[in-house]
């Protein structure tokens, strides 16, 4: 090639590269999956990962993670250092290509388990083209490494600052305001969340977050180091914290089968629900995949074959079914995968077919080993699953009840509901209403063309310490169901939720703004969280703000939402005002129910979606379950809806 040629291939190519980053520009949620609170953590998650890719290699075991006063974040890790070298296609510093090509991905050998697709992997140049400002600086090759960029575009070539003994890359971002419109505010509980289920994931790495904006009682910044020796054995009890053990040891398994890493540890309890979490490279895949087939097919012929051996399941008088096994069973199953192919609607569900025997041979082996080696724990197991087996016969009677009733007919739907008129489902909304008195308030104040009244009786079934069976036979869990319009089953999956026929594209919670309406409103969430998981996943489940104080000076009403909106409210009235302080929905009438909390054009309606669905699992088992002094350390330390992000 030419001078001249070679000059406007680099052109071309540069170009290219400035498109691609222009594209990330217009096109966030491409990349990132949204620009709210989720995408704007995302960056971090990008940043980290790539450390934690670092990590895995065996080239780095620390991390730090800082949120700076001006919530733009930095990020620091003692591995390799990015390269600065002469990137020979490109013909600038390989740092740069690093951080303004898109797909140049980072890593440029093949063997990283890099993850492509779903929402990770990236790169850090998708995090450099959101950042309204970037500084990368790389300790490598005895020398300091400096580069900085604005909106993805670099400021000055990669230039030597100094000399030193370490190697690393740290990293500083200021995320970009004309992007994350709705908020640059960094959550430390979000990040502290990731940051120590990521050190669960990769034991024996030391991740340390601090939060530069806030200070403690003692005036040091607050900080957390989290630090896994025994890796996933340890998150596991994390996880379980709450629930009671039903065998003392952990159960678990490290190793590669066909080339796959795969880790596995769980543990039974004596609750009745069933808790599996897996991950592919660290990823959390919710919607599960080949890698949890194979787990939960390890675990069921295993065990079926031991507890037919064992004869200790001679008398029973019907099959054990899959589900029997995992009453109880709390689980993880971590695997790298070289190329992973994510399916599903959230792209968080394992393809990959060759895993699926990797996981199930892993863990029988590991399994059949703990059975023959405890075999006291051995027969607590199969007495569990034989008791499963009993109940979950009574919970299926329980359950036809539920699906046979169809929703459509006006007789099948429940007395107690107010119905609206319209019948598109996208435009109706359903309340339940916490109480008969408020849900006849409710009645008054809606629109019937489009809102719908369900009162629910006080308190509903804490289904966290309830079986199944009893879950389905609750009045008001099935006046749910049937007004709601779903059924349990589908044709690929007996147990998954039907939303095919939802009446209502809005389901939201009404309760008092006091302790007893957000305990409902917790129970009522725990509900949803265990058997309509997909209805909050699909985005229909809201909390409704009924306000808090009536602020009144003679034909002058203004209603408060929090302590300060009121006193602001107070000033602005310049003396006289009245403070009504509402103790529940009860106290408001129908018309100001409708204004405050009801009409769509001035209310205030939460949306709650899982962020992370491992933690807001340990959440709900913790305040629900039976253990109490964990609960109320919780409840004395936040608010209840610390995972929730409503
Ligand atoms: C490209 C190549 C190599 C490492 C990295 C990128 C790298 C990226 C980040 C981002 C944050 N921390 C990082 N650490 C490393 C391989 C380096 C080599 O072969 O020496």
């Amino acid at each position: 090639m030419s001078e001249e040629a070679k000059k406007n291939q680099y052109s071309a190519d540069s170009i290219q590269a400035l498109e691609g980053m222009e594209h990330v520009r217009m096109r966030p949620s491409m990349y990132i999956g949204d620009v709210g609170t989720r995408g704007l953590h995302h960056l971090v998650y990008e940043v980290v990962d790539n450390s934690i890719d670092e990590a895995m290699g065996g080239h780095c075991d620390t991390i730090e993670v800082v949120i700076n006063e001006d919530n733009s974040i930095t990020t620091k890790d003692n591995g390799r250092g990015i390269p600065v070298g002469l990137h020979k296609k490109e013909g600038v510093s390989a740092l740069e290509v690093v951080m303004t090509k898109i797909g140049a991905g980072g890593k440029f050998d093949k063997d990283s388990y890099k993850v492509s697709g779903g929402l990770h992997g990236v790169g850090v140049s998708c995090v450099n083209a959101l950042s309204s400002h970037l500084k990368a600086v790389v300790h490598r090759e005895g020398k300091v490494w400096e580069q900085e960029y604005e909106r993805g575009k670099t400021m000055y070539p990669v230039k030597s600052t100094g000399t030193t003994k370490d190697t690393g890359t740290t990293v500083t971002f200021t995320p970009d305001d004309t992007i994350f419109t709705q908020t640059t505010e960094y959550s430390y509980d979000t990040l502290a969340n990731r940051m120590r289920e990521l050190a669960y994931l990769n034991k024996g790495v030391t991740i340390t977050l601090t939060d530069k904006r806030n200070k403690d009682e003692k005036g040091e910044f607050i900080s957390e180091t989290f630090f896994s020796e025994e890796g996933l054995k340890e998150f596991i009890k994390f996880l379980d914290e709450t629930r009671e053990p039903l065998i003392q040891s952990v159960i678990s398994m490290e190793g590669e089968k066909n080339g796959i890493p795969v880790e596995v540890a769980m543990i039974y309890n004596t609750g009745f629900s069933e808790n599996l979490h897996s991950y592919v490279n660290n990823i959390n895949t919710h919607e599960g995949g080949t890698h949890l087939s194979g787990f939960r097919r390890g675990l069921t012929s295993t065990l079926k074959k031991y507890a037919d051996n064992s004869g200790l399941l001679d008398k029973l008088k019907f099959e054990i079914a899959g589900d029997d096994f995992r009453e109880g069973l709390t689980a993880i199953v971590s695997v790298k995968v070289a190329e992973p192919q994510f399916e599903g609607q959230t792209k968080t569900k394992l393809g990959n077919r060759e895993v699926t025997s990797a996981v199930s041979q892993a863990v029988s082996e590991m399994l059949t080993n703990y059975l023959e080696e405890h075999p006291d724990d051995a027969k607590q197991i199969v007495e569990k699953v034989k008791l499963a087996a009993q109940a979950r016969h009574a919970a299926a009677k329980a359950r036809e009840m539920v699906q046979r009733k169809n929703p459509m007919s006006v007789g099948g739907l429940p007395g107690k509901l107010s119905d609206c008129s319209e019948q598109d489902p996208t435009k109706c909304e359903v309340f339940l209403v916490e109480g008969d008195s408020a849900g006849g308030t409710a009645k008054q104040g809606r629109d019937r063309n489009f809102q719908a009244i369900l009162p629910l009786r006080g308190k509903i079934l804490n289904v966290e310490k309830a079986m199944q069976h009893k879950v389905f036979e609750n009045e008001e869990i099935k006046n749910i169901y049937t007004a709601l319009g779903v059924t349990i089953g589908t044709e690929e999956d007996s147990k998954a939720l039907n939303l095919e026929k939802l009446r209502y594209h809005k389901v939201v919670i009404m309760c008092d703004a006091d302790v007893d309406g957000s305990h409902i409103e917790t129970l009522i969430l725990t509900f949803f969280f265990r058997y309509m998981r997909e209805l909050i996943e699909n985005g229909h489940v809201y909390i409704a703000t009924p306000p808090l104080y009536l602020v009144k000076k003679g034909s002058k009403k203004r209603y408060a939402w929090d302590d300060k909106e009121r006193d602001d409210i107070v000033e602005s009235m310049k003396g006289g005002a009245s403070i009504q302080r509402y103790k529940g929905l009860g106290e408001m009438n129908a018309e100001q129910l409708w204004d405050t909390t009801m009409n769509p054009e001035f209310r205030t309606l939460r949306q709650v979606s899982i962020e992370n669905a491992t933690e807001t699992d340990r959440i709900f088992s913790m305040l629900m379950g039976d253990e109490v002094p964990p609960r109320r350390e919780f409840i004395e330390k936040n608010a209840v809806y610390a995972n929730i992000d409503a």
